[in-house]
């Protein structure tokens, strides 16, 4: 919007943009969730899961409960990585206690079963709630959109549910990747359309989700993380050049590099145990950084804590970087400690 009015550009974008910030922009992935006494009460009265992605004005609440407690940067949509298989038709729910547990699609028959042009019609609530959030987030807030990459959405649709060496989506992407490729093509459309119509709907900054990149071997991730990353990161830029975009291939270790630097994204999402020096050496000259603090050290708190953050702010500072998790809140994080951390990155002077 601000392209178009004039007003200066809010922070978190001009460092997208390049610009190094005195005081180090900073949101947390997953800081909508659990950890929150009020997520937890808004949670109960939805129902389910997927109803509170599906309600906006109660995915609204839950997407702005941080913003009013801690008073971040960025505030990203709630909903989830898997409402694009929910989209395409598989059948989707989320477990209490489980997480989510799909109907798995283990043959290239079944991907028959999927539309495509189901997806926009089947989301309209999440850019519904986007479309409030612009009108209710404070105007120095950047509203982020987001999606799961290709890759990490397929281990969920093969595996049927959350596994722990992404097992049924590798056995079939390394028994008949022709096959496979199919189902990441499909992913790949269905991603650049969910984007597209998110940033219609006001999303000004948008991040892609690859958890389990850092399984694949360097092949495999070239073809299923770091192709298909590229592949949406030029169609998002053809249509809407001035919305950044960051990529979070999580584990992906020194192939990193090759993935900023081929996807064009404009921020990269380290995770917590990318070396710091490497990091500010061989990545940060690509690009904005953002991350990649220890979930664990905001459970812990105290002086390991602060001593972590300011580790990672030393590291970073003086070049564009946006201070974040090096992946998701946990549940068992107490509120109090994100206050700390908000506090103690704005105050801190390089
Ligand atoms: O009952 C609940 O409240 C469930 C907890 C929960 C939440 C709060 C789930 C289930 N999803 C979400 C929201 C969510 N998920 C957001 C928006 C909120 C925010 O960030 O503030 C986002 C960006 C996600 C992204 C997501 N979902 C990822 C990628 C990021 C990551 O954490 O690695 C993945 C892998 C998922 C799948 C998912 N959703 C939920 C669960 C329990 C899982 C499985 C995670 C696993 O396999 O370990």
């Amino acid at each position: 919007m601000s392209h178009e009015t004039g007003a200066p550009q809010k922070k978190l974008i001009q460092t997208l943009n390049g610009q190094a910030q005195d005081i180090a922009p900073i949101w947390l992935m997953r800081q909508a969730g659990r950890y929150l006494p009020e997520y937890r009460k808004t949670r109960e009265a939805a129902g389910s899961f997927l109803d509170l992605c599906y309600t906006p004005e109660l995915a609204e609440e839950v997407t702005l409960q941080p913003i009013r407690r801690f008073g971040l940067d960025a505030s990203i949509v709630f909903s989830d990585i898997l409402v694009v298989p929910d989209g395409l038709g598989q059948k989707v729910s989320f477990v209490e206690g489980e997480g989510p547990v799909l109907e798995p699609i283990t043959s290239v028959g079944e991907l028959a079963k999927l539309e495509l042009e189901r997806v926009v019609p089947h989301l309209a609530p999440v850019y519904e709630t986007l479309r409030r959030l612009r009108k209710s987030l404070p105007v120095e807030t950047t509203l982020i959109g987001f999606a799961g990459a290709p890759w990490t959405v397929a281990t969920y649709m093969v595996g049927g549910r959350s596994t722990p060496d992404q097992g049924a989506a590798k056995a079939w992407a390394y028994r008949a990747p022709e096959e496979f490729q199919t189902l990441i093509d499909l992913l790949t459309e269905a991603t650049i359309l969910h984007l597209s119509e998110q940033v219609e709907a006001g999303a000004e900054v948008l991040q892609l989700f690859d958890t389990w990149a850092g399984s694949l071997s360097e092949a495999a991730f070239r073809r299923y993380a770091l192709e298909p990353a590229k592949r949406i990161a030029g169609a998002l830029k053809a249509k809407f050049p001035h919305v950044p975009m960051i990529g979070f291939p999580r584990g992906a270790g020194p192939m990193a590099k090759d993935y900023f630097r081929e996807t064009g994204i404009s921020g990269l999402s380290i995770d917590t145990g990318m070396s710091l020096d490497w990091a500010r050496r061989e990545l940060q000259p690509l690009g904005c950084l953002q991350g990649n603090l220890d979930p664990l050290l905001l459970v812990a708190g105290g002086t390991e804590m602060r001593r972590g953050i300011e580790t990672v702010l030393k590291a970073f500072s003086g070049a564009p970087f946006i201070f974040n998790l090096g992946h998701g809140i946990v549940p068992q994080t107490p509120p109090e400690h994100v206050t700390e951390l908000v506090d103690i990155v704005r105050g801190w002077r390089g």
